[in-house]
Parts: structure tokens; C-alpha cells; sequence
């Protein structure tokens, strides 16, 4: 290959590459020793939670709980370096929006809270009262709440987010668009329609007694590298580990795990248990339809020659209902449909079926190419549908494990944190605060976009996150964003979103995960719910990395008093002592009664899951087949007239980023080396599109509403990726997703189908930032 900067990677994911890896990112942070200190506490009992995902672990486990990309989001909170009056004062906002993502954040850390003066196109620094006066002053000038949106991404403390939810709901608002909106919320919603829980029924301890792991849309290797270890450990012990994604992901091929280094030296090749079927885009569904049709087929020849069931007769009988409309619906679902829709032949799925049956026990599990599709709800539904029919939910070894992203995404939605939150939530806090609760459905991320772009909207607060970056159609949410009067950012580090500013803007920088919050004098710990809803406790152990940050809830308080005074609760009282807020949880949010007193015990404590006890918090109280079509043409009422698409184009995470979090420039599974503007795409695409390895193109996306979406300057990258299929970087492709363009009632940005044309770049065209 002519191109230095993309090189096949061989090696098995896991290993080395890994150790190599973190050596380079802890020498980077400048910090070096601290932060070997700071890692070997990371999820440790009396350590911290570990800011990158939110896989858990068994309380049993050995000492050293970390992995390449957790030490990354370590050392890359713990910067050395300083981001505060004296670099604002170095560059105006226009000059820094030159800049790339990564530059941005590899800056260093938000010492000091800052103020925007459009007069010198700079930030300038404020105090924390002046800033949390300018913020009550906006919110309470609003004709109504309701024209204020109150974003949290997934890293937010348990504490910080009841008192976020407790204060914005007080103001009289349900306008919570968060991160989830964009990541896990077709999960949740597919989930509680089917099952009554929004939540994955299993725990850790679950994969250890799996017969088969289906894998479905998810990349661990890079983005829950610690599951790499129960599914290396489950291809040892024999069990199935069964793998569908359209692309060769490196880290589901084969895994180390990179805490055995002896194995590394002595078994280069990690035996391997595996299938691995690639099926289309959007597929899945069709997949898990087909399979559903090969146990019907099973079944009736079981049934016709006495042999045992295929179905969980009893289980479906006693916990489930719908099945007859289902099966006819499967009856009804044609293999030419099925084969067309999947991307994958009768046998590959025959073979995936017989995987399935043979398998007493199974876990299925997915990530983000299952829930950022138009289709994703009908989706995750297919795929529970296949889990109920043979009894595969709420026993050991067996269930359904939609694998959260951000690491406390989950408790944010338990804390609260929901544009729709459930009724007794809503009672709950009214008879405990004794105030009116907003009854009336709140902004989700896409909502509320449209709403600052309309000017409904005229304040935006960020609880953490790149809001700016990690949503759809760029430009037109920054052009939304920025009609703003006010915008305001509560951040760890440099990004976009404090670069498009409304017209007042403000930095307010806080403490991170890692960092020891002191208040009164005592170190305060705060809780975190995992993917498997064990919660825990997390201390920080360094010290901050500046004087003046905040913790999350002390900046939630300070907004609070500013702007409700002593309403509906004592602020100040509160922060001096995060088990006073945990006893307002514990009043309110079912499963954390005696919640002070729970966190003693080693590893946390789980929260109930009626779904994984047999219990359905469903309409009729039963789990539930849902009969839903297939999806069909996936897009073609939506492209403009006599329009076909190039590619389908999806969009994904490197190795070296955490979402919008720009970390290095390579990504090392797939040979990607010193750069971003990427797009992967077979070479026989390549050739048929007319153009070459290695030649710069603009992509544009086809869509009927007449707007113009064109990313630039992508380098093209020949890849082992399905025809018609695409794949670039997320955030550096979300230009091309339009904002109408979400999931069917989960307004989930559908990042995973996007159909584009690509183009020639013009010769000035050029990335249009700069990583130096
Ligand atoms: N290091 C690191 N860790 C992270 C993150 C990070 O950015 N960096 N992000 C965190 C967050 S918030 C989240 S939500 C998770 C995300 O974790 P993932 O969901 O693993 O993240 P993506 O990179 O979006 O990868 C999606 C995978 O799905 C595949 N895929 C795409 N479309 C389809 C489809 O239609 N069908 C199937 N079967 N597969 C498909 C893609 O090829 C890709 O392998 O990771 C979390 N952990
Ligand atoms: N095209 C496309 N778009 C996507 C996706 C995709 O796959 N494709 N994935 C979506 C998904 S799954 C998600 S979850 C979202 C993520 O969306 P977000 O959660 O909004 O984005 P992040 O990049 O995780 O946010 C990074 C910023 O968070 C701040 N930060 C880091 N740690 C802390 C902390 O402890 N406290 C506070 N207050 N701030 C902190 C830092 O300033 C950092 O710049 O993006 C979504 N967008
Ligand atoms: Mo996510």
C-alpha cells in the first residue's frame, strides 16, 4: 500500500498494541507517575469508577481493573496542563474554531470559569457567583421554562444528576435531552414495551455461564475492551461466541486480553470459537427474523416426529403472550425477504439459527449498530422475540444485555434525567418536595434542536458532553445553538461546544472522576450505576487539577440557589455532604432504600430487575412477542426524486477517541495511522464509483428536504467492508446526518444509515482544521 498512514494490522487485538499504547497516552499526560497511582485504583473498592465505559465487574475479580482505552480517558482527565484565562487570552473563539477536536482537548484541563465577550471574540475570566448569577438572571427572565434546554451527557454523577433533574424540574421543566437520546434509547424503549424493564437482565457473572454470547452491532475491542476477557473466557471453556457485524472488526476476531502478557508471549493467536456473520446494514432484524423462521421449521418437525421442542413451551405459556400472531407474522415473513434484507444466505443464517438452539443458555448483546437505525426498536424487539422463544430471559447464563456507552449513562435515566419521565417518579418527587412537578413531556436531543433553531429555545445548559459535535447536522445545530441568548457549558475540557457560543456564553470547569471533591472538609464520594445496574461508590484520588473547579453537584447547587434560592430544598447543606443527597434519592427512586448503608458493601449493590426475576412491568403483565414487518426499503420515501445512493454510509468510533473525545490519530485495528478523514469502503466500490485508493472525496447525503449536507476532504480508504457500504468517523461525519432522520419512537439520529454520493474533492477543498 503507497500510503504510509494505512497498513493492515495483523496482531491480535488485546495484547502488545495494547501495552504500547498506554504507555504512549501516560508519558502524554505529562503526569506519569501520579497516574499509575491513580490506575491502579480505578475501579477498586475506596478508588474511582472508571471514567470510559460502563461495563462492570465481578466483585471477584483480580487486582488490576483497567484496560487500554480506560488508562486512556485516565490519563487524559489528569492532563498537567492548564487551560484557563491566560491560553483564552492567547486566541480569539474564530481562531480557536480552526482547530481540530483532538487540538481542542489535548489543550489541557478548564482551570478557571470563563466568560464570553463578544466585543473581543474572547472568553474572559468570571467569577463562580457572577457566572451563576448571569445564569439565574436568563432563566428567570424566560416567558417560560419550558424555553430552556437542560442537556447531561452519560459521565454525571448519580448525586449530580438527581440534583440537576431535582432543580430544572423545580424551574418547571422536563426539557432533558440527553446523551442516551443519541445512544441506548431504542434499548430502552423496545425493551420496556417487551419485557417491562428499559434495563439488561443479566449480570457479570452471567457470561461465565453462557452457552453462546451473541455479539450484535458492538465493537468491544475497542469500546468495552474489558469484555474481551469473559469472551475469550467463554471461547475457552467451549461456548459460542457469535459475532454479526458488516465489518471485519479486529477486536471481535480474535481478543487477548492484555493483563495476560505471559499468554501474549507463548500464544500469539488466541484459539478462537467464533462465527462471524456480516450482515447489512440495518440487517439485523431480517437476521433474527430468519432464525426465528428456522426454529418454527425446527419446531414443527420436532412436534411431527415426538423429538424434544425447540421453543420453551413452558416458559412461553406461562410468561409470554402474543406468540400466535408472531409465528404468523414469521410464517408470513418470505425467505427471498429475509435473504434480501439480512445481507446474509439461507445457510449463514441456518448455521446462526443452529448456533442458537444448540446453546441451553444464551446472552445476546448489542451496542450502537443496533440502535441508531430508523428501524431500531423493531429491532432490539426481533431480537428479544428470539431470546422468548426459547425461554432465554430471566435465568442464569441467559438474557438480554443492550451494553451501555457512557459510564454512568444508565444511573442518569434511573436518577431521573428523562424528557419522559414515568408517572411515579413524578409523584414521587411532588409528595417528597411539595412543589408542582411539570406533567407535560420535555425536549429530547433532536427536539430540542429544532426548538433553538425555531427560537422556542433560548438558553442551553450542558451538563458535561460535546453537544455541538455529537449531534446530527452539524452546521444547522450550530447555527441553532448559537441564536441561543445564552449557552453554557459544564466541562472538564476544551471542545466545539464552548466554541459556537450563543450570544452570553460561559465555561464553568469542573472537577472529573479521577479528582479528590473535598467539601467541609471530607472527601465525598459519588455513585455510578454500571450496564449490569450495579451501583458503587467512587472516590477521586488526585489532586484537582486546578484551585477553582467545582464538583458537578456543587455547580448544580450554585445554579440552583441562584436562580430558586432555598427552593425546593437547602442547596448549601446538601453539597457539604453527598449522603445527604443520597438520602433524598433514597426517599424517591425505587431500589436505593438504605442507600448510604448498601454502599458498604464490597462492589456496590444491584438494583432490581423484574425482568430478570420472571416479572413483567408490562400492559398485561407478560413479556410480549411483537409482531412488527420487516422494514423494507429502508430509505426510499426519504431520498429526493430519481436519487439512488452511492453507499450506505455508517459511522463509527476509532480506536483512539471516547465519542467526541479525540484522544491520538491512529486506529490501530484497522490500520489507520495519523489521521481521521477517512472513509472505508470496498475497493471494488472504489473502482466501480470511478475512483482510486487513496483519492480525496466530499460526501454528500441524500435526503428530500432540498438541504445541501457535504463533508469534506476524506481520504479513501480500501477496506474489507460489504458492498455499498461506507464507514467514517464519528464526529467528523455527523455533517451528513440529517436531523429528521432518527429512529421510529426513539428520535435516535440514525448515525448507522446514512445514504451519500460521493464526489471528487475540489482541488481547494481541504480539512478545515487544524490539529496543530
Ligand atoms: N474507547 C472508547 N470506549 C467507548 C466509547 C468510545 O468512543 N471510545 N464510546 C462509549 C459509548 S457512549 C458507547 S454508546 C459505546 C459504543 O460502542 P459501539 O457500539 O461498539 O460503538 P461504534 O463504534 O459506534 O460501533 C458500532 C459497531 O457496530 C457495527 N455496525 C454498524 N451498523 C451495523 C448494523 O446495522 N448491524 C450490525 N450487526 N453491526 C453494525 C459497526 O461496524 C461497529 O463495529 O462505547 C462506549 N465506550
Ligand atoms: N454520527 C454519530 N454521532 C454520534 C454517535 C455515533 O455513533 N455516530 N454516538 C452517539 C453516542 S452513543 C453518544 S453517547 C453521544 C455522546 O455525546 P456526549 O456525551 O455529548 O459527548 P462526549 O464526546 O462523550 O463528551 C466529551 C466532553 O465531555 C466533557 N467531560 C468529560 N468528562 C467529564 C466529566 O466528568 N464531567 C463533565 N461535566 N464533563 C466531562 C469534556 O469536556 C469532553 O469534551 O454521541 C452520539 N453521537
Ligand atoms: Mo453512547
Amino acid at each position: 500500500m503507497a500510503d504510509k498512514s494505512v497498513q493492515k494490522y495483523t496482531a491480535p487485538a488485546g495484547g502488545w498494541g495494547a501495552l504500547k499504547s498506554v504507555t504512549k497516552s501516560w508519558i502524554a499526560s505529562e503526569k506519569p507517575l501520579k497516574n499509575l497511582r491513580a490506575m491502579l485504583k480505578t475501579n477498586q473498592d475506596h478508588g474511582f469508577d472508571c471514567p470510559g465505559c460502563a461495563w462492570g465487574e465481578s466483585p471477584e475479580n483480580g487486582l488490576v481493573k483497567f484496560c487500554e482505552n480506560g488508562a486512556k480517558a485516565v490519563n487524559w482527565e489528569s492532563s498537567g496542563r492548564q487551560v484557563g484565562p491566560a491560553f483564552f487570552e492567547r486566541y480569539t473563539v474564530s481562531k480557536l474554531l480552526e482547530h481540530s477536536d483532538y487540538w481542542l482537548e489535548d489543550q489541557g484541563r478548564l482551570s478557571h470559569p470563563m466568560q464570553y465577550d463578544p466585543a473581543t471574540d474572547k472568553y474572559v475570566e468570571t467569577s463562580w457567583d457572577d457566572a451563576f448569577a448571569l445564569i439565574a438572571q436568563h432563566l428567570n427572565q424566560l416567558a417560560s421554562p419550558n424555553e430552556a434546554e437542560f442537556y447531561t451527557s452519560g459521565r454525571t454523577s448519580n448525586e449530580a444528576a438527581y440534583l440537576y433533574q431535582l432543580f430544572v424540574r423545580a424551574l418547571g421543566t422536563n426539557n432533558f435531552p440527553d446523551c442516551s437520546n443519541m445512544c441506548h434509547e431504542a434499548s430502552g424503549h423496545a425493551m420496556k414495551q417487551s419485557v417491562g424493564v428499559g434495563k439488561g437482565t443479566v449480570v457479570f457473572d452471567d457470561f461465565a455461564k453462557a452457552d453462546a454470547i451473541f455479539v450484535l452491532g458492538q465493537n468491544p475491542g475497542t469500546n468495552h475492551p474489558r469484555m474481551l476477557e469473559p469472551l475469550r473466557e467463554a471461547v475457552e471453556r467451549g461456548a459460542q461466541v457469535v459475532c454479526f457485524n458488516p465489518l471485519k472488526e479486529r477486536g471481535l476476531e480474535r481478543f487477548q486480553h492484555p493483563q495476560h502478557p505471559l499468554e501474549m508471549l507463548t500464544n500469539g493467536d488466541a484459539p478462537t470459537n467464533t462465527a462471524y456473520f456480516r450482515p447489512a446494514l440495518g440487517g439485523d432484524m431480517a437476521v433474527m427474523r430468519g432464525i426465528a423462521k428456522c426454529m418454527l421449521e425446527w419446531e414443527r418437525e420436532a412436534r411431527a416426529n415426538n423429538r424434544p421442542a425447540i421453543f420453551d413451551h413452558d416458559f412461553i405459556a406461562r410468561h409470554t403472550n402474543g406468540l400466535d400472531d408472531y409465528l404468523a407474522l414469521v410464517d408470513a415473513t418470505s425467505w427471498q425477504d429475509i435473504v434480501e434484507q439480512s445481507g446474509l444466505s439461507k445457510d449463514d443464517i441456518y448455521l446462526a439459527a443452529s448456533m442458537y438452539c444448540r446453546a441451553e443458555r444464551v446472552i445476546m448483546c448489542w451496542a450502537m449498530g443496533i440502535t441508531q437505525h430508523k428501524h431500531s426498536v423493531a429491532i432490539i424487539q426481533e431480537i428479544i422475540n428470539v431470546q422468548l422463544l426459547r425461554g432465554n430471559v430471566g435465568k442464569p447464563g441467559a438474557g438480554l444485555s443492550p451494553v451501555r456507552g457512557h459510564s454512568n449513562v444508565q444511573g442518569d435515566r434511573t436518577m431521573g434525567i428523562d424528557e419522559k419521565p414515568p408517572q411515579w417518579l413524578l409523584d414521587a418527587l411532588e409528595e417528597r418536595y411539595n412543589f408542582s412537578v411539570p406533567r407535560e413531556p420535555g425536549h429530547n436531543v433532536v427536539q430540542a434542536i429544532q426548538a433553538m433553531e425555531q427560537g422556542r429555545a433560548k438558553v442551553f445548559i450542558g451538563m458535561g458532553g460535546n453537544f455541538a459535535q455529537a449531534t446530527p447536522d452539524t452546521p444547522r445545530t450550530h447555527e441553532a445553538l448559537k441564536r441561543c441568548d445564552l449557552t453554557v457549558h459544564v466541562s472538564t475540557k476544551l471542545n466545539r461546544s464552548h466554541l459556537v457560543t450563543g450570544k452570553a456564553a460561559l465555561i464553568l470547569p469542573c472537577l472529573g472522576r479521577t479528582e479528590a471533591d473535598i467539601q467541609d472538609g471530607q472527601p465525598q464520594g459519588v455513585t455510578v450505576e454500571d450496564t449490569f445496574s450495579m451501583v458503587h461508590i467512587s472516590y477521586g484520588q488526585l489532586p484537582p487539577g486546578s484551585a477553582l473547579l467545582r464538583s458537578e453537584p456543587a455547580i448544580v447547587a450554585g445554579m440552583a440557589k441562584a436562580t430558586l434560592g432555598n427552593h425546593p430544598v437547602d442547596w448549601d447543606a446538601l453539597i457539604n455532604d453527598y449522603s445527604r443527597i443520597r438520602e433524598l434519592i433514597a426517599d424517591t427512586i425505587p431500589g436505593f432504600t438504605g442507600f448510604n448503608e448498601k454502599l458498604s458493601q464490597p462492589g456496590g449493590f444491584h438494583l432490581p430487575n423484574p425482568a430478570a426475576e420472571r416479572t413483567w412491568r408490562t400492559v398485561n403483565q407478560k413479556a410480549g412477542f411483537a409482531a412488527n414487518p420487516l422494514p423494507g426499503q429502508l430509505l426510499s420515501a426519504q431520498l429526493p426524486a430519481g436519487e439512488t445512493p452511492d453507499l450506505i454510509l455508517q459511522t463509527l468510533r476509532s480506536h483512539d477517541q471516547y465519542n467526541t473525545t479525540v484522544y491520538g490519530l491512529d486506529d490501530r485495528y484497522r490500520g489507520v495511522f495519523g489521521q481521521r478523514y477517512v472513509v472505508f469502503v470496498n475497493p471494488e466500490d472504489i473502482k466501480r464509483l470511478g475512483f482510486s485508493e487513496g483519492d480525496k472525496v466530499d460526501m454528500i447525503s441524500l435526503w428530500h428536504d432540498g438541504r445541501e449536507r457535504r463533508v469534506e476532504g476524506f481520504t479513501l480508504v480500501p477496506y474489507d467492508i460489504l458492498h455499498g457500504q461506507a464507514a467514517a468517523y464519528f464526529p467528523e461525519a455527523n455533517g451528513l446526518v440529517p436531523l429528521e432522520s432518527y429512529g421510529d419512537d426513539s428520535f435516535t439520529p440514525t448515525s448507522k444509515y446514512i445514504a451519500i454520493k460521493l464526489m471528487e474533492a475540489q482541488p481547494d477543498n481541504r480539512i478545515p482544521v487544524s490539529h496543530n
